[in-house]
């Protein structure tokens, strides 16, 4: 058997489906918590993690305190100081939170090597094999927690669930500081009153969309036939329809293969000039360049992004049948991609630069397209 598929059981001569049990961990306010923990000053205060308020940064995180004044993950820092001129801000310190993930690692290592890392602070674990508390994945989580909290003074919420999509939902349903099961006969009931805008995998479009077409909540979503969801969505209809009824069946990956690395940087200043946000790019592109190598890999696909000062944002792309991933080559494509946007008639606030179509520089087909490009 496949470790973390379900698996399969013979009862009574009939073959049944074992299902899952996986635990969503995801920490409370977790850089923010970090600095009130190494700070005991910012205890109690509306800490603001990200750019400074006079700065045009965002913000990365914040503490419940600073929630209760509207501030929220990626708002604008200027807007944060008007809604709340007494918080804290400040900047993130990563090596810290790096260390803190490490350490809530190696909890979840005590309890299984089923680990797929979503982010630093938040992992699915699939604890269906795993016999600890008589295989209850509720006081395993319970015992998560606790033990993070023994391990590194930070609080965690977990979601329990049969499956991926409904542990996440789970996760922030008691948050912070909390947890919620889902069993198996719930999700349905769980997810009618839901609102369209929170599942997972539906964005901003598509929630507009929904709602255009009465889709507000779980229950609107059930009811719609997959005809229904074909037309409105194509290839995406098979997803929604699954999700209305709390369905599946993505196992947890342990090792994870990145999908993209890249790098981006809002300016103090809109840029005007063509030549200096090449320099910029190149200067980001040689950053990523550079995480490409330290983790042996490289990539088919350079896709540029650019912010402009209205806030639009578009991004262009090039892939090549061979690997990109290689600086002069990189350094000329990127006045191309620029070229192929709207920089003559607008400033630019942002440029983002990243990689993708990533493989292992150690695996044959690698070395093959390496030398295919080096002719
Ligand atoms: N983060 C970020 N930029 C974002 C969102 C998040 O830099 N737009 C960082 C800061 C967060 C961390 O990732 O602390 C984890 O993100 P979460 O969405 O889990 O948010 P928090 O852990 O901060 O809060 P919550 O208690 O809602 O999980
Ligand atoms: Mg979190």
């Amino acid at each position: 058997m496949k470790s973390g598929s379900p698996g399969f059981l013979v009862k009574n001569g009939r073959i049944k489906k074992m299902s899952r049990k996986i635990i969503h961990v995801d920490m409370d306010a977790f850089y923010a918590a970090v600095e009130q923990r190494d700070f005991p000053e910012f205890k109690g205060l509306p800490v603001i993690v990200g750019g400074q308020p006079d700065s045009r940064g965002v913000v990365a995180t914040c503490s419940y305190e600073a929630r209760k004044f509207g501030i929220h993950s990626a708002m604008p820092c200027s807007r944060a100081y008007q809604l709340c001129p007494q918080g804290v801000f400040v900047k993130p310190r990563f090596s810290a939170y790096k260390q803190a993930s490490e350490e809530i690692h190696s909890v979840f290592r005590e309890f299984t090597n089923m680990i797929e890392p979503l982010s630093l602070d938040e992992a699915y674990l699939d604890v269906s094999h795993v016999d600890l508390y008589e295989g209850s994945a509720s006081l395993m989580a319970k015992e998560i927690r606790r033990q993070i909290f023994k391990t590194t003074q930070l609080s965690a919420s977990a979601g329990i669930s049969y499956n991926k999509f409904l542990a996440k939902l789970a996760s922030d349903v008691n948050k912070p500081c909390g947890q919620f099961l889902i069993k198996p006969g719930q999700a349905e009931i769980f997810l009618s009153s839901f609102p369209i805008g929170k599942f997972y995998g539906v964005g901003k479009v598509t929630e507009k969309k929904m709602q255009l077409h009465g889709i507000n909540t779980g229950a609107d979503l059930k009811q719609k036939s997959m005809q229904e969801l074909l037309a409105l969505f194509g290839n995406s209809a098979e997803y929604y329809y699954d999700i209305a009824r709390g369905i599946d069946d993505r196992e947890v990956v342990t090792h994870r293969i990145r999908k993209s690395l890249g790098a981006e940087n809002t300016f103090q200043k809109d840029l005007d000039n063509f030549d200096e946000m090449v320099e910029q790019l190149k200067l980001l592109a040689i950053e990523t360049l550079d995480s490409l190598s330290r983790r042996d890999l490289m990539a088919y696909t350079i896709t540029i992004k650019v912010k402009y000062a209205d806030f639009k944002q578009v991004t262009r792309s090039y892939t090549s049948a061979t690997v990109i991933s290689v600086q002069n080559v990189v350094f000329e494509l990127l006045p191309v991609l620029l070229g192929r946007t709207e920089i003559k008639e607008k400033k630019v606030r942002l440029l983002g630069v990243s990689f993708s179509g990533l493989i292992d520089s150690s695996s044959p087909v690698s070395g093959e397209q390496l030398s295919l490009f080096g002719e």
